[in-house]
């Protein structure tokens, strides 16, 4: 999976930045082909083995064994999504790719397609028969794929260049959908992203020769990530209530929910890259009085967004959602932006929806929602990077949920925040002292209930009120 764009290049056939979308957009791309009656195209899907793991790869999967379409779906496996993959799928990957049995299969198999009858001769219902004896010999161990009537091939080395190229070739004549299994190392060629392969998932800028990765440089102690304020915070709270679980869809180390992973291995989960289901089993553990932080960044979520509706909002099902990466998110681009989800979680009945200006205010939210009083999905929607407290560790107190607060009194105009943004507000109006102008600022704290006594009270008092 790479950031790609269609209008940046002819060779960008369909952008991506939210995974496992491929199959479903090749295999769009291979039925309009037949369609079209453009015989000669040939469409193939790569996809990861994390992205491997979500239900739309499903879907696809599902879809494209039974469209007698021509596409080929090559499997790059290396064990890894950003953390290592997880999952059942993971383990049968892994024992068809290291299983004895298996290779010797494969091997025999290889052997027949070295003798395949390539080129203009060699006929749809040629390659049926040929295929159909070879999938005598595969299926017993790669059932996963050829259940799902996908020609299943490999696996093979994808760092052997000219074996690839080869097997590409073979695979060109073979019609219908078909899967390539390749076998690679994240990061291959690149000794410290081989040994370290989390961290230099997306790295951001770093010398090539040292591995020196790019951090800016502070002489004061700087405040620490929201996302590492959750990750302890969580773990502080679950030891002292043990209905306390943490649910992640594949973002561990993003979401800071790897501390209480290894700390509380039966407390915590990474789902694979299922947001879907990552809501919907935390809606499932709720019904069973469980307090769920099910953490999924804002651009994610839109993934989920029915179950949010249907499995969570409907049945008033307390699950408590952590929602990283809000708001802008620089460099990870256009697909990761959290921008939605005030508007998307606002109109949906029976939620709580609130942002945290700072640290602390961060972990008394989270204390708040995990309390016996909160009976009602509740969202606490933080942003990618720093908060703006150094000595973060406050004591956690409840927040009267709904309840915004005055951080100072002003003539005139009032400004209204919601969440980290505040901070950029407090400072302009430190600035707009020297033009003679002294705004109000009210932290919100809730997009959803609104303290409508605090919003009285503002618009009698101010002629100008400003919302950003
Ligand atoms: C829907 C969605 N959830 C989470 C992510 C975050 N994410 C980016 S890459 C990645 C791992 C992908 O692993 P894999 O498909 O195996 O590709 P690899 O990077 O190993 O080649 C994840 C979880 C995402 N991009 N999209």
């Amino acid at each position: 999976m790479a950031s790609q764009k269609r209008s940046e290049s002819e060779y960008d056939t369909f952008g991506v930045g939210h995974s496992s979308t491929s199959i479903s957009a090749a295999l769009g791309m291979a039925m309009a082909a037949k369609y079209k009656g453009e015989t000669d195209r040939k469409v193939v899907a790569v996809i990861g083995d994390g992205a491997m793991t979500a239900g739309l790869a499903f879907e696809g999967m599902n879809h494209a064994g039974v469209a007698d379409a021509d596409m080929l779906i090559v499997l790059n496996d290396n064990c890894m999504g950003i953390d290592p993959n997880v999952g059942a799928l993971k383990e049968y990957l892994t024992d068809i790719t290291t299983s004895p049995t298996y290779n010797k299969v494969k091997d025999d198999v290889w052997k027949l397609l070295g003798k395949l009858p390539v080129g203009k001769n060699f006929s749809r219902a040629m390659a049926h028969k040929l295929t159909d004896g070879l999938k005598g010999m595969v299926s017993s161990s790669s059932n996963l794929f050829e259940a799902l009537k996908l020609r299943y091939f490999g696996p093979i080395d994808g760092h052997n260049v000219a074996k690839l190229v080869d097997t590409l070739k073979d695979l060109r004549n073979i019609p219908g959908p078909k899967i390539l299994h390749i076998v690679t190392t994240k990061g291959k060629g690149y000794a410290l992203a081989e040994k370290d392969q989390t961290k230099w998932h997306a790295p951001g800028l770093f010398d090539k020769i040292t591995g020196e990765i790019q951090k800016k440089k502070f002489d004061l102690p700087q405040p620490p990530k929201y996302q590492d304020v959750f990750g302890h915070t969580i773990i502080e709270l679950a030891e002292k209530n043990d209905k306390i679980f943490g649910i992640t869809p594949a973002m561990p180390s993003g979401s800071s929910l790897k501390y209480m992973m290894e700390k509380m291995p039966d407390r915590a989960f990474d789902v694979g890259i299922a947001e879907q289901h990552a809501v919907t089993v935390s809606a499932g553990m709720a019904t069973q009085g469980l307090k769920v932080f099910c953490n999924i960044y804002s651009s994610f979520m839109q993934r989920a967004y029915d179950q949010v509706v249907h499995d969570v909002a409907i049945q008033k099902l307390p699950v408590i959602f952590c929602l990283d990466r809000a708001g802008l998110v620089g460099d990870d681009g256009p697909t990761h932006h959290g921008c939605y989800d005030i508007a998307y979680f606002r109109c949906i009945p029976n939620m709580i929806i609130s942002s945290p200006m700072n640290e602390s205010e961060l972990r008394n939210l989270m204390y708040t929602a995990q309390l016996e009083s909160t009976t009602i999905p509740f969202v606490i929607r933080y942003p990618r990077g720093e908060g703006m407290m150094p000595e973060w560790k406050t004591e956690m107190k409840e927040i009267k949920i709904g309840t915004g607060r005055k951080l100072k009194e002003g003539k005139d105009i009032a400004i209204l925040s919601f969440g980290h943004p505040g901070n950029f507000a407090a400072a302009a109006i430190r600035e707009l002292k020297n033009d003679g102008l002294n705004p109000g600022h009210y932290d919100l704290r809730f997009a959803k209930p609104l303290d409508e006594a605090l919003l009285h009270e503002v618009c009698q008092q101010y002629e100008k009120i400003n919302y950003g």
